[in-house]
């Protein structure tokens, strides 16, 4: 059967009833944006898009206190353009800006609040290593037409839509609306995402995990034990030997994970304990826990499953374990022995 573009599948969910007519306009903005995000990060430095944002000694920092890449600005401008006059949104969240925006009153508003990482990963972005967007839909309640960063805090759950895009070898669309995740593949002369893999199931088992292992001494001890038990292999407890991957953009090690399986670990540690973790829950680790749900697969905090934490802030941090669903499930039996322990 000949390959279905993004857009037929959309109307295809609308026909079924799975989306309405506004929700599939703001996925296709949001797909357009990527676009031009793709043809940017695929200029490179014939682009002069690449190194920091800022001027020498005034480097630009975002809401989290990290340095801003050009790229990161830009893909981010991207993303707010595009999507401020379509009529589909209330308002708008990033990772980059210190607070929500509503939609502009010259606009028509809609009933949808977008969140987004515009570009995620972006250490890698002067390396020509894979980076992506990560991107969240959610119900504007319905009584509030000039959305604060409070409107914005509902659980993963509440979600309606989530998705990312990977700027790698090929630029690939991943995106669930809660009726399985679906990858479509970015075919540039035409300038139309074409399916390309349809209800994609994350194996239920692995013997590959992400990590930084850098920060092993920083864990706290039931991490600790898991990975040591991991890298025991055959003739630790676990019975067989692990290997292990780490891009260091979560775009990229959660696409290798639905594509053929593994399991994703940014757990807290004593560098981070006071900001709760080193991934954003609204950006990263909620959109990323839908599509893995939706796959089949599993996602935590360590302790609880992710899409159940009810956020306290937009920029919220948390610890994330997600992917093969027995590995997600080894790791959080590991935490909850020893939390269980006098
Ligand atoms: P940046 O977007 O700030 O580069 O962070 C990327 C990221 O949030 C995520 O994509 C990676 O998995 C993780 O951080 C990499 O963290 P390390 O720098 O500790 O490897």
């Amino acid at each position: 059967m000949k390959p279905i573009s993004l857009t037929r599948y959309l109307i295809q969910e609308q026909h079924a009833g799975r989306i309405n007519a506004d929700l599939r306009l703001l996925i296709e903005v949001v797909a357009r944006a990527c676009k031009t995000i793709s043809i940017a990060v695929g200029k490179g430095a014939l682009g002069g898009v690449l190194g920091d944002a800022g001027t020498p000694g005034a480097q630009s920092m975002n809401i989290q206190g990290e340095a801003q890449k050009k790229l990161d600005v830009l893909s981010n401008d991207i993303l707010l353009e595009a999507n401020a006059w379509g009529g589909h949104l209330a308002g708008l969240a990033s990772e980059e800006m210190d607070h929500s925006q509503p939609i502009p009153d010259a606009f028509q508003r809609g009933n949808y609040l977008l969140l987004f990482d515009p570009l995620d990963g972006s250490s890698n972005i002067d390396v020509n290593i894979s980076v992506g967007t990560i991107f969240s839909v959610l119900r504007c309640p319905d009584d509030v037409t000039s959305p604060g960063d409070e409107h914005f805090l509902q659980p993963g759950t509440a979600q309606v839509c989530a998705g990312y895009t990977t700027y790698g070898p090929s630029t690939m669309l991943v995106l669930t609306v809660g009726h399985g995740t679906h990858a479509f593949t970015l075919d540039r002369e035409v300038g139309s995402f074409v399916m390309t893999a349809r209800d994609m199931r994350i194996p239920e088992e692995t013997k590959e995990f992400a990590i930084n292992m850098s920060n092993q001494r920083h864990w706290e001890a039931p991490m600790q034990a898991y990975v040591g038990d991991l890298l025991a292999g055959k003739e630790g407890p676990r019975g067989k030997d692990f290997n292990m991957r780490w891009v260091a953009s979560m775009v990229a090690d959660v696409h290798r994970i639905l594509t053929r399986g593994g399991v994703f670990f940014y757990p807290i540690d004593a560098k981070c304990r006071d900001k709760g973790g080193k991934l954003r829950l609204m950006y990263e680790a909620n959109p990323m826990s839908f599509i893995v749900e939706q796959a089949g697969g599993a996602a935590s905090t360590g302790r609880q499953r992710m899409l159940d934490v009810v956020p306290t802030g937009l920029h919220q941090r948390v610890p994330v374990m997600l992917g093969s669903r027995a590995e997600v499930e080894a790791a959080v039996a590991y935490h909850a022995r020893h939390d269980a322990a006098p």
